[in-house]
C-alpha cells in the first residue's frame, strides 16, 4: 500500500463502529474524511479489517472478495481514480430471480460484474492475469447491489474502503463457464430496468480484462498479509456504471455467453 496507517487504534474502532451502525441499521453518515481529513487508504483498510473481524466473530461466513472502481465508468461516476477491495459474506448473497428488500439498505444501486470462482489458492505480490485464469474453476455473471452508507453516495477512497467498498448484496446466476471457453475481454453486457436498457458496455471496461482485476485484488491482499484461498467467490468490478433501484423495479442483466441474471426489488 502506498500509504501508512495514521489513525490510532481507538479511532479505528470508533470509525468501525460508526460504519457498522450505518450498515446494520441502514442510515446515511457523512464521509469519514469530513472528521478525519488526513485519513489514508491504509487507514481505510484498517477500519475494513476491523469490520471484517467483527462480522466473522458474529458468525458471518466469508465467501470471498470484491474488487471495485475498476472501470472508467465507475471511477468517473464516483470521482475516484484507484480500485479498492472489500470482503463478501454468505449473508450478502441473494438467489437469482428473488425479491430483494430495499428497506434494509440506504440507497441501493445495481451493477453488472463477472464473478470468478477459484479452485486453487492465489498469492501476491506479482500475481498475474494468467495465474488468475489458471486458478479459476469457472466464471459466472453477477449483479452487485452496492449501497454506500455515505450521504448522497458521495465519498473518497479512504471512506469507501472503510465502508467495505459499499458491499451490500450480490446475485450470481446465468451460466457458469470455464474461463478458456470464452473471451473474457469482449463480453457484451446490457442492464435492463423495467424493460428498458439503462446501461451497456463490454467486459474489457474492467482494466482491459476482468481477470486483471482479480490479480490486482490478490496483490492488494498480499500487502495486507493475506492470500486468496481456493474456492473463493470474487466479483471483479462493475462493467457499467451503477444504476439506482427502488421498490417495484425489475432488473435483468444480460451477458453475452454467460446468460442472464434477474431480480426484483421490494420495500
Ligand atoms: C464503490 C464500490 C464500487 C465496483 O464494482 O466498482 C464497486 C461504490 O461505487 O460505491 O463495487
Ligand atoms: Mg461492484
Amino acid at each position: 500500500m502506498s500509504s501508512e496507517v495514521t489513525l490510532s487504534r481507538e479511532d479505528i474502532v470508533r470509525l468501525c463502529e460508526r460504519v457498522e451502525g450505518a450498515q446494520t441499521r441502514a442510515y446515511a453518515i457523512p464521509k469519514l474524511t469530513d472528521e478525519y481529513p488526513a485519513m489514508t487508504v491504509a487507514d481505510g483498510y484498517a477500519v475494513q479489517a476491523e469490520l471484517r473481524c467483527r462480522w466473522l466473530a458474529r458468525g458471518h461466513r466469508q465467501v470471498g472478495w470484491k474488487v471495485g472502481l475498476t472501470s472508467k465508468a465507475k471511477m468517473v461516476q464516483m470521482g475516484v481514480n484507484e480500485p479498492s477491495i472489500g470482503f463478501l459474506t454468505s449473508d450478502m448473497a441473494r438467489p437469482e430471480n428473488s425479491a430483494i428488500s430495499t428497506g434494509d439498505m440506504v440507497h441501493p444501486r445495481v451493477e453488472c460484474e463477472v464473478a470468478f470462482v477459484t479452485r486453487a489458492p492465489l498469492a501476491g505480490p506479482g500475481c498475474t492475469r494468467e495465474q488468475v485464469l489458471a486458478a479459476t474453476d469457472y466464471v459466472l455473471p453477477a449483479v452487485e447491489v452496492i449501497d454506500s452508507r455515505f450521504s448522497g453516495f458521495k465519498f473518497d477512497l479512504p471512506s469507501v474502503i472503510a465502508d467495505n467498498g459499499s458491499s451490500a448484496r450480490f446475485v450470481g446466476g446465468g451460466r457458469a463457464r470455464r474461463p478458456d471457453d470464452i473471451d473474457l475481454r469482449t463480453l457484451g453486457v446490457v442492464m435492463e430496468k423495467n424493460g428498458e436498457i439503462v446501461a451497456a458496455a463490454a467486459s474489457a471496461a474492467v482494466l482491459g480484462h476482468p481477470a486483471e482485476a482479480v490479480a490486482m485484488l490478490v496483490n492488494i491482499l498480499a500487502e495486507q498479509g493475506e492470500t486468496l484461498p481456493a474456492g473463493s467467490f470474487v466479483m471483479s468490478g462493475g462493467i457499467t456504471e451503477a444504476i439506482a433501484v427502488q421498490p417495484g423495479d425489475c432488473v435483468i442483466a444480460r451477458f453475452q455467453e454467460l446468460g442472464d441474471v434477474s431480480m426484483r426489488f421490494v420495500a
